[in-house]
């Protein structure tokens, strides 16, 4: 049985008809509340009123991250700012996070698609959960500890890092559920091999991963080193964090949280609509939030929606693991990083040339960011020691601004291939499948 089955059974027509009406209640919103959007729905000589069909959709302006960039840090917000209780962020393309803030009515929403997610994947009052998503700005902490306490589960805020120490208090509390990014579940798994621990032998039985594409593979070869059940999470900052869309016991797909988020898919070049099962961009318009509402957001993930009957009985719409991406966002060890905000934070630094690659490689399971980076003539030619400084002081700023440890090589003046087109910025080595 569902968390919630009024709305994860719902009917299509009364869903449709529910969707629609959010829809003009949230377009209506927005024109009065967010010039940004008043603006673009003039432009585009959209009113609430045009909006007969959830098709009509595809009549209405798209946004984009830079829209949110160029309306930083509140500029898109619907409600006065005593209205607001809590502002996570992310990763913009540029030096600025993007902002995602939330009314408290906002955080009961967000909390509930949490729990369908969690109760989704097995999880109950009894299970003790460890959630080593980082609490902070990032959604992924705070986002799945709401939806535990909702279920009435015993969480262990661990949040990130200190690997040893988790597969300690893992074994010494007895968690029956993890929650972490599925490269982190690796890590974990590797340290508990390396201290001898077998985490098979713990009352360990399931986890939810989520917040970076990860393959079948290592689906698999995380459920098969833990000896646990392996459930996913999908979610972003834009339109409130995790609890977009989440696995089910029939794991054929994603269902999304239809009666909170409309989604799309357009082409990526033309914006056009596809039509379901063929895959493209995946685009989302936020019907129920009220501090930040998003009209077609373009996520820029790939894949590929399906409104199948499920084995589980849910009747939201499934989209496909996400894969990839339209544009050149990376995602190490399930932090947004944009080639872009690399290079914006080296040309704060003086001594180098904005000549650079990014390489990315898995190094033991976590994502590893190594950027090679031109000296100035002068720089280069003072000495290792000269280059040792500047090299620590990128690692310093891109760690401060980012929160990312990288690796940095300061390298010979021209000794970077000039591109003869689009430069190459990102060598990604990482393995595909
Ligand atoms: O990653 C929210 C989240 C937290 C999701 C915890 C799941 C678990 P952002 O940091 O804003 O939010 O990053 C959003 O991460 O557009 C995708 O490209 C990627 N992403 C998130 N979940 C998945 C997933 C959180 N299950 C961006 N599979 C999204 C593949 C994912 N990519």
């Amino acid at each position: 049985m569902p968390w919630n089955d009024i709305y994860e059974c719902m009917p299509f027509e009364a869903l449709e008809k529910f969707q629609l009406e959010k829809l003009r209640e949230t377009l209506y919103w927005v024109h009065e509340k967010v010039p940004f959007y008043r603006k673009k729905l003039d432009e585009a000589g959209v009113t609430s009123e045009d909006i007969q069909h959830l098709e009509d959709l595809s009549k209405l302006p798209v946004t984009v991250k830079n829209d949110m960039r160029d309306n930083y840090p509140f500029g898109l917000c619907a409600v006065p700012m005593e209205k607001l209780v809590r502002v996570h962020a992310s990763s913009g393309t540029t030096g600025k996070p993007i902002t995602g803030p939330y009314t408290a009515e906002d955080l009961d929403r967000w909390t509930e698609c949490m729990a369908r997610n969690l109760w989704a994947a097995g999880i109950r009052r009894e299970d003790i959960v460890q959630n080593t998503y980082g609490y902070g700005l990032f959604t992924g902490g705070l986002g799945f500890h709401q939806g535990a306490n909702k279920i009435g589960c015993i969480v262990v805020p661990t949040s990130s890092g200190m690997t040893e120490r988790q597969v300690i208090l893992m074994q010494d509390f007895g968690a029956t559920a993890l929650f972490c990014t599925p490269s982190y579940a690796l890590t974990i798994a590797e340290q508990a091999e390396e201290m001898n621990i077998d985490i098979k032998k713990l009352p360990l039985k399931v986890g939810i991963f989520g917040a970076e594409p990860w393959t079948k593979g290592i689906h698999l070869e995380i459920e098969e080193r833990m000896g646990i059940k392996a459930m996913e999470a999908y979610g972003l900052t834009e339109i409130g964090g995790p609890g977009v869309s989440f696995d089910c016991e029939a794991q054929e797909g994603l269902h999304i949280n239809e009666d909170h988020f409309i989604p799309e898919i357009v082409d990526p070049v033309t914006l056009q609509p596809l039509p379901l099962g063929e895959k493209g961009e995946l685009i989302f318009t936020s019907i129920q939030r009220q501090a930040m509402p998003m009209i077609r957001y373009r996520t820029k993930d790939i894949t590929r929606l399906y409104r199948e009957p499920c084995a589980c009985g849910r009747t939201l719409i499934k989209m496909d693991k996400v894969t990839g991406r339209s544009d050149d966002m990376l995602i190490i060890s399930g932090v947004n990083v944009f080639p872009s905000q690399i290079e914006s934070l080296l040309l704060d630094i003086d001594e180098v040339e904005p000549q650079y690659v990014i390489v990315v490689k898995k190094k033991r399971h976590l994502d590893h960011l190594s950027i090679k980076v031109e000296g100035k003539n002068e720089v280069y030619a003072a000495g290792l020691e000269k280059r040792g400084e500047v090299e620590e002081k990128i690692v310093h700023h891109i760690k401060g601004m980012m929160g990312i440890g990288v690796e940095i090589e300061l390298v010979e003046p021209k000794s970077i291939a000039r591109s003869e087109g689009k430069a190459l910025r990102v060598i990604d080595e990482r393995p595909k499948d």
